[in-house]
């Protein structure tokens, strides 16, 4: 064979050669002989680098290099150096010419070698080497005979070697790897390009009377509670044993109708342990009984409307890419479960079986999608879209084909998606026609099929509030195809991308819930996306950060925007993590104080509340007064109650209070046993009640100071002036203060940066709010305190704002310094503002923050669902959240009283009226704005404190909404009221 017809698969439309049939994923006693671990390699630049003949046996690989199987090339070294080639981030455009199926010469081709014998004995029978997932193509050799080649990254490949396998005597296997192949074009997801053997290998011994291929059907029927069990299997002849259904050594095909069963669901994954016997092998199947269907307009989940809490999950690692450990697997559903996610769109390819596994085992409803996405072709209006091109067809179908074969046993999967952002076309028309052939039993999902003519669920991405309540009263526009249009608005919706949790946020998340609870034609929502794409790299200094897109030197790429996760990228949650639990906590709780009520509304799908145990507190000021156990009578899925105070609780409630205090009421609902992913306590959902506002008012001074001026300064009180500015110096003689000054500014956050129908902060930067310059217009020292008068603008405007410091201090309270702030707009602002407060400069020694306020999370106007009011402590860069790409973070809301101290025992304390926001950091907005890594970030000398009234929503605008009207920060007069005395 010349060069070129040996390599034709790697530009041939076809999905392989060689290949047996796909098949269901299961295990079995046969022996396996597990193909992972070290194996020679070397990393060709193209085809025309290739190594001639290192498929022989013969061949001498003895100065190769070795890396892991599984791992993905491109990862090898790091977070050091990377050895073979660097990886590569685009979003939606392809990192090579549109030219399909032909890919660039520069093609890094991966050659892979190592010798193995068969264990002893190895039954007579056939043997399959399966690959459970290569990235993007690949052509095998056994013994130096061509097995076949492989397209298809993330699914599983098998090739029959019972023919070239030696029994007795070593084995060479030899792999080939392309980076790029005509199947990249199908596989051009928003995600890193990493190429190599990334999923196990293995040798899988089918001995004669085994099994070909096994279908579990497992119904359930919640009318009678029956459920009804039929296994198709093809091969050898089999008998089925299922101990707990009183099943012994049946006929598979049964079908065998069991009265009482427990149905499989998200929050009761009941999974009954089966065994399929035949001449051959014993095969252990785990049966999850349930049925999903569409009924007059809604997803039904064994009779009653599901409700996704959802996330889409990439399959990610810092330092191994998209090949992961078990606990890694293991971590994301643990994860998910403790916060209160039921549901996961595997987006966009099948992961890992191992993680459907986990997902039938501890409960979580999966869109399983199919590794396909041409959005590539997005970017050039679709033209020559593979999706609508019957050359592609075989390649369409093959992929959809080993989704479903390998994945359909599995409960916890409910919908097949036929892939991501590809268009339209006659080829996704036949993946969902034969899916629905072979598996009618699931539904099927494609968001792109926007007139749902294939469909079994309307699905769109990132629809504002808005829009969602339109869909919700089934008032949307009409469809593309109006043909299809009655047809479309009796379908159930989903939102299988919202939420973008790039950088700080979403926001707006608990308005999102409420429409899902509120129409129920809304079915729930996939966040995007689960984690961020971070790799994990060090500085030349040996600090540890996370790289993306560009940081290795991409021509072309897509900078951060692969990091856009609920979790960090070493599955620390982020704060979006926290906000999403609590804005789709399963169970409402509602203090109500003035009728002396609780009420409790379930939203869980299956079970009761009796796993739940409820309790109370009272917090005055933040400390505990009392608590008990709330006894709440189970309420059933969907259901509510309404409770009458405990009596101790009323008792707590009517003591009386210290003036100026705040009391507080929480309820909250928490796991009454130990669950398999959480242990008894862990919290679900919680809801608080003031008892007693905060104080509305600071008191009227009791004797107010006057200034006196001395040295070009002025003091009052604890503080000391600058007489010429106004600006605060120094409070309570050792204290060296910077400012306050007005502040207006912020470090961009990702969806400031990205807003979709143009950028915020660039909105803000040509207003001029990252340059504003001050000026003093007039200090009036008077017998009640100190009044400076600030106009704040930036250069080349005429609108400004106009603030006056009221300074004052009290002789009857000595260490107090009071300032009463109100700004103003003068003339019109073009656009809304970060933020309206001060900010001042502290010594740097300041390393603690006890506040009582909102926490212990940060928060901001449209995020503020998941923190509670209460009294936290925190170090300085605890309160800092490390977003990839530094940027505006750790606000903490409606703070009513804050101390910040040092070791050297010299701080300030500060009190709102009635409160405030409040950021303490070790570096300035501007810092956090210029900063490209977290580890750009140096702490200076100084630690800067943000005092504010307010600030900008977040939003998701990066991608998806701007920040909601109501949480728009526009330029507005301002009053703020602040105590300062040095502690
Ligand atoms: C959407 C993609 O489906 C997803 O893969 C990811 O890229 C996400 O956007 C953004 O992070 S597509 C977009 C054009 C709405």
């Amino acid at each position: 064979m010349s060069e070129s017809t040996a390599h034709h698969y790697l530009e041939s439309h076809s999905p392989g050669h060689g290949l047996a049939q796909p098949r269901a994923a299961f295990t079995s006693d046969a022996p396996v002989l597990d193909l992972t671990g070290t194996w020679r390699f070397r990393l060709a630049a193209g085809l025309a680098q290739v190594t001639e003949g290192f498929e022989a046996d013969a061949f001498d690989d003895s100065g190769w290099d070795t890396i892991a199987v599984p791992s993905c090339w491109q990862m090898d070294g790091l977070p050091g150096e990377p050895r073979f080639g660097t990886p590569t981030y685009t979003n939606q455009i392809y990192p090579f010419p549109i030219d399909p199926p032909h890919v660039p010469d520069t093609n890094p081709t991966g050659e892979y070698r190592r010798e193995f014998t068969l264990p002893a004995p190895w039954p007579a029978g056939r043997t399959l080497l399966r690959f459970e997932g290569v990235d993007s193509c690949f052509a095998v050799w056994l013994n130096g005979t061509l097995l076949g080649d492989g397209k298809g990254s993330r699914l599983p490949t098998e090739f029959d070697v019972t023919d070239t396998l030696r029994a007795d005597g070593p084995n060479t296997l030899a792999v080939r790897v392309h980076q790029w192949s005509a199947a990249s074009y199908l596989e051009d997801q928003d995600m890193w390009w990493l190429s190599g053997i990334f999923r196990p290998v293995a040798l899988l011994s089918r001995p004669d009377g085994a099994l070909t291929d096994v279908f579990v059907h497992a119904d359930y029927d919640h009318l009678t509670g029956h459920g009804t069990l039929w296994v198709h299997s093809t091969g050898a002849p089999a008998r089925l044993t299922v101990p707990e259904l009183g099943i012994t050594d049946a006929d598979p095909a049964g079908p065998h109708t069991v009265a009482g069963v427990t149905p499989w669901s998200a929050e009761q994954p009941r999974l009954y342990e089966a065994e399929l016997v035949t001449d051959g092998e014993r095969i252990p199947l785990r049966i999850g009984f349930r049925r999903i269907g569409v009924q007059d307009g809604l997803i039904l989940a064994n009779g009653r409307p599901v409700l996704f809490r959802g996330v889409n999950r990439h399959e990610w690692n810092p330092d191994t890419g998209r090949t992961l450990s078990h606990e890694d697997m293991l971590a994301d559903v643990l994860l998910m479960k403790r916060h209160n996610i039921n549901a996961v769109r595997t987006s966009h390819y099948p992961p890992d079986s191992a993680f459907l596994e986990l997902c039938d085992e501890y409960g979580l409803w999966v869109i399983d999608e199919c590794d396909l996405e041409t959005h590539g072709f997005g970017l050039i209006g679709w033209a020559g879209n593979p999706s609508d091109d019957p050359r592609w067809r075989e390649s369409f179908l093959d992929r959809m084909r080993r989704m479903v074969e390998r994945d359909k046993n599995h409960p916890s999967v409910v919908m097949w998606s036929l892939g991501n952002e590809a268009g339209h076309g006659s080829n996704l028309r036949a993946m969902a026609e034969w899916t629905r052939e072979r598996d009618p039993e699931r539904l099927i999902h494609y968001e792109g099929d926007d007139n749902c003519d294939y469909v079994d669920v309307y699905s769109q991405m990132y629809t504002d509030h808005n829009g969602l309540g339109v869909i919700g009263r089934g008032h949307e526009s009409v469809t593309r195809d109006p043909a299809q249009d009655a047809r479309r608005r009796t379908m159930p919706f989903i939102l299988c991308e919202y939420a973008h949790a790039m950088g700080n946020g979403p926001g707006g998340l608990s308005e999102y819930q409420d429409l899902f609870e509120s129409y129920p034609r809304l079915h729930g929502g996939f966040v995007w996306e689960w984690i961020d794409h971070g790799i994990r790299r060090l500085t030349p200094d040996g600090r540890e950060h996370f790289a993306y897109g560009g940081d290795f030197g991409e021509p072309v790429h897509d900078d951060n925007f692969v990091c856009d996760g609920l979790v960090f990228a070493d599955r620390t949650p982020s704060p979006g993590l926290t906000e999403y639990k609590k804005a789709v906590e399963p169970v409402r709780i509602t203090v109500d104080p003035a009728g002396g009520t609780i009420r409790v509304r379930s939203h869980l799908h299956t079970i009761d509340t009796a796993h739940l145990r409820f309790r109370w507190t009272v917090e005055d000021q933040g400390r505990l007064q009392g608590d008990g156990e709330l006894a709440v009578p189970p309420v059933a899925a969907g259901a509510a109650t309404e409770l009458t105070w405990p009596e101790a609780l009323t008792k707590l409630c009517d003591a009386p209070l210290e003036e100026g205090e705040e009391r507080w009421v929480t309820v909250s609902a928490e796991l009454a046993e130990d669950e398999p992913w959480a242990p008894a306590g862990h919290e679900i959902a919680w809801s608080q009640a003031a008892i007693a506002g905060p104080a509305p008012e600071a008191p009227p001074l009791g004797s107010p100071l006057t200034p006196l001026l001395a040295d070009g300064t002025y003091a009052l009180g604890p503080a000391v002036f600058d007489a010429v500015t106004g600006t605060l110096l120094r409070l309570g003689g050792d204290l060296d203060v910077d400012g306050p000054r007005l502040d207006l500014w912020r470090a961009p956050t990702d969806n400031d940066l990205r807003t979709w129908g143009g950028p915020l902060a660039e909105a803000w930067r040509n207003a001029g709010l990252d340059r504003l310059e001050h000026r003093a217009v007039r200090v009036r020292p008077h017998d009640g305190g100190l009044d400076v008068t600030v106009r704040t603008a930036p250069a080349g405007a005429d609108y400004a704002m106009r603030t006056v410091f009221r300074w004052a201090a009290d002789a009857e309270d000595p260490g107090l310094l009071r300032l009463s702030l109100t700004t103003e707009p003068v003339g019109t602002w073009p656009c809304p503002l970060p933020r309206i407060g001060i900010r001042l400069a502290l010594p740097q020694d300041i390393e603690t923050v006890d506040w009582f306020g909102l926490g212990p999370g940060e928060a901001y106007s449209d995020t503020t669902a998941a923190v509670r009011v209460g009294r936290f402590t925190a170090g300085v860069d605890d309160l800092q959240t490390p977003y990839v790409l530094p940027q505006e973070n750790g606000n903490r809301r409606q703070v009513r009283h804050a101390r910040l101290t040092g070791g050297q025992g010299s701080g300030l304390a500060v009190t709102a009226s009635p409160h405030l926001d409040l950021t303490v950091r070790r570096w300035t907005s501007e810092d956090l704005d210029q900063a490209r890594h977290t580890t750009d970030l140096r702490p200076r000398d100084r630690v800067y404190v943000n005092l504010d009234a307010g600030q900008q929503g977040i939003g998701s605008g990066a991608c998806g909404p701007a920040t909601q009207p109501q949480h728009e920060l526009i330029a507005r007069p301002v009053t703020l009221t602040i105590g300062f005395r040095p502690c």
